[in-house]
């Protein structure tokens, strides 16, 4: 029987021996592939996370192209949203936008909970993809609540998260209230998917970067722990991640992930000393970068692929998500290099 749970990337986020670095992208799904253009030319974003032919197909596409070690479930962070009833849409060119912003107490109480009952769909397309992937794991994943929160409040994506500071210390008990019913809707979203059959799951906290360290612990950290936990019982490793989070890496790890992501701006082996060596780290080649000559672009994975090999376990990623314009063949050529000079 092919065991995703034997696979490269389960076994470096335990901090097992591995065959080779896997690899993965954030984002590997999505416009740099024409064949995910042409699927989507016709059928707005939601729609197309709530259709299992659809997100089967979207989910597979970049595993059968480029060769990478996981499959990342095709979906989005406000996916859960709006399946509990949040009046959110994905407007193309610009991303999450809210029709009722969050910003009252009367804001909150018409968000209601997410149950399992409200996503069979969800628990079908990972059924589906964990039969046909075989022995390649499916990363499940969901929002962190701030990062959900930050489009909630600001009512959609925003550059200085204003609004959502103000909550956060202008109303502390609304703004924990509100993190509380996120925490709740990202859990039961990452728990459908793991009881489903995905081998790994991903908590992003994409915007969580442009916080304080202390404004994390005390009014972020109790409700990513949450998530984190609560999944802890089905037994899947967990990853954390987030964007600009070189002072929070430590903190991010602790609240009960087996490996942290790393973005760009910190070398893996910063990450690690950060971490105290304690965890796996998913990262962390600037996506910008993949615009860049051969030569450079070469060079620099070697040295990602170096570092990680000396950290407890290492999952080559991107820093963030693949930009849209990014050469799909440069991609596959990466994941090429990765596991040749990775080899063990
Ligand atoms: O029409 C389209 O193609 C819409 C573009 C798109 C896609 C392909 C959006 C809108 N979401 C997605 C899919 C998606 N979203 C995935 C798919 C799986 C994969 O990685 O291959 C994932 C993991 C997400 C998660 C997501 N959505 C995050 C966290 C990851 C990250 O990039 O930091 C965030 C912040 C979102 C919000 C979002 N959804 C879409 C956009 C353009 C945005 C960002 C908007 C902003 O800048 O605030």
């Amino acid at each position: 029987m092919p065991d995703p749970s034997d696979s490269a990337l389960v076994r470096a986020a335990r901090q097992q021996p591995v065959p080779h670095t896997p690899v993965w992208f954030m984002r590997q799904a999505g416009r740099s592939l024409p064949e995910y253009r042409a699927l989507r030319a016709e059928v707005p974003m939601l729609e197309a996370c709530r259709t299992p032919d659809l997100v089967t197909e979207i989910t597979m596409q970049p595993v059968r192209r480029h060769g990478v070690d996981a499959a990342i479930f095709f979906s989005d962070i406000v996916v859960p949203l709006a399946a509990a009833g949040v009046d959110v849409d994905i407007v193309p060119g610009t991303g999450p936008v809210v029709a009722r912003p969050v910003r009252t107490r009367a804001d909150l109480d018409r968000i209601p909970e997410l149950t399992p009952e409200h996503v069979p769909d969800i628990t079908e397309s990972v059924r589906r993809l964990v039969a046909e992937l075989g022995a390649t794991p499916l990363i499940g994943f969901a929002g962190a609540p701030f990062t959900l929160a930050s489009y909630l409040v600001e009512g959609g994506p925003s550059r200085n998260h204003e609004r959502t500071k103000a909550m956060m210390h202008g109303d502390p008990q609304l703004w924990h209230d509100l993190c509380a019913r996120l925490a709740q809707i990202a859990l039961t979203f990452l728990r459908v998917q793991a009881q489903a059959g995905a081998s790994v799951v991903q908590l992003f906290d994409s915007w969580v970067g442009h916080l304080g360290r202390a404004d994390y612990l005390s009014h972020v950290e109790p409700h990513s722990r949450a998530v984190l936990e609560g999944v802890a019982d089905l037994g899947v490793p967990r990853i954390h991640f987030g964007v600009g989070t070189g002072e929070l890496l430590s903190v991010m790890a602790d609240a009960g992930a087996e490996v942290v992501g790393v973005d760009y701006r910190v070398s893996l082996t910063d990450a690690v000393a950060r971490t105290g060596g304690r965890y796996a780290v998913q990262g962390n080649l600037d996506p910008a970068l993949l615009f860049a000559p051969w030569e450079p672009l070469e060079q620099r994975v070697r040295e990602i692929v170096r570092e990680g090999v000396a950290a407890p376990g290492h999952i080559f990623n991107l820093g963030h998500g693949v930009l849209p314009a990014t050469d799909p063949g440069v991609l596959t050529r990466v994941v090429e290099l990765v596991h040749e000079v990775s080899a063990r």
